[in-house]
């Protein structure tokens, strides 16, 4: 498929999603957010995939929605239009591993489609921010709720009424990111991190996904009601008598998936 607003390489099961629109950091449009939606999907589709990273520029990832498309839309406009709900929902749906590897300025919806992904790494350049409200608006796709519940109330509070941003040691420090690389070593360290992950049974990957996701709309006890039961289910499944055997016969486990 030929994307005009991302560019897209898949090698050693790995998908790599490069945000392009390098004349505006990067920011996030329809059409931009349109095509990593159908990315996305495709990634889905394809058994080859078993994991995928979103990555931006060297500059930045994204430094928030768009700005000159949203200036003149009206409540109207965006309320009817459901501005970026389908957009936000295409990312959320995919139920593959998805690592943001951001550098530079992930702002806005980007800091917001960063957080959507199932972890962040960050090369030592990147700034993380919500300055919506230097834009007489708030945060609009969970960029109040998923930073509070990263980062701790108090700094989700103190980012998005200041509009202030947060460097890579400070995210780290935070919880908002799992790691913090060298800039140039960004890309390699996020696709070493998403084959190590696409080696593992392709059903427990994807069980820890869904697990860690649901608890994040669940009481404690039922979240760990659905931890349980799904490790239940994985004693159905081949790759568990594999990956054990492996264990005790003191060799690589070879998963089919199954
Ligand atoms: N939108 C459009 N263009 C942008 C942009 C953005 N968010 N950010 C940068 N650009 C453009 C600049 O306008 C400039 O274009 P030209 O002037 O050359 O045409 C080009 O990118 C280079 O930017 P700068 O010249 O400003 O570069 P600097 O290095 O000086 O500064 C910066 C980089 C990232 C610090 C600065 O560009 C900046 O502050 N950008 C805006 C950051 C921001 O406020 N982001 C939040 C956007 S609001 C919703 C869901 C979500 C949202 C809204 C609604 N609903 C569900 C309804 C999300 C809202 C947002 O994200």
């Amino acid at each position: 498929m030929a994307y005009k607003n991302i560019i897209v390489d898949t090698e050693d099961n790995v998908c790599l999603i490069r945000l392009n629109r390098p004349e505006a950091m990067n920011a996030l449009n329809l059409d931009l957010l349109g095509e990593l939606g159908e990315a996305l999907a495709e990634a889905q589709k394809n058994d080859k995939v078993r994991a995928c990273v979103l990555t931006g520029s060297e500059k930045a990832f994204a430094a928030g929605a768009d700005i000159k498309m949203m200036r003149d839309k009206s409540f109207v406009d965006v309320f009817t239009e459901d501005l970026f709900t389908p957009q936000e929902r295409a990312v959320k749906v995919f139920r593959k591993p998805l690592i943001a590897a951001v550098a530079g300025y992930a702002l806005g919806g980007g800091c917001e489609l960063a957080m959507t992904a199932d972890f962040i790494i960050a090369a030592d350049t990147a700034k993380f921010g919500q300055p919506e409200v230097n834009l007489g608006v708030t945060p609009g796709m969970g960029g109040s709720v998923r930073l509070s519940r990263l980062v701790g109330r108090a700094k989700a509070m103190d980012m998005a009424l200041t509009g202030r941003m947060m460097d890579a040691a400070e995210a780290e420090r935070a919880g908002l990111v799992s790691r913090v690389v060298p800039a140039k070593k960004l890309i390699e360290e996020a696709l070493a991190a998403a084959r190590k992950i696409a080696e593992k049974s392709a059903i427990s990957v994807m069980a820890i996904k869904e697990m860690v996701h649901r608890a994040d709309e669940m009481p404690l006890s039922e979240a760990v009601l659905f931890e349980r039961r799904l490790f239940h289910a994985m004693f159905a499944t081949e790759d568990q008598k594999e990956g054990m055997s492996a264990f005790i016969e003191k060799r690589t486990p070879h998963f089919r998936d199954r």
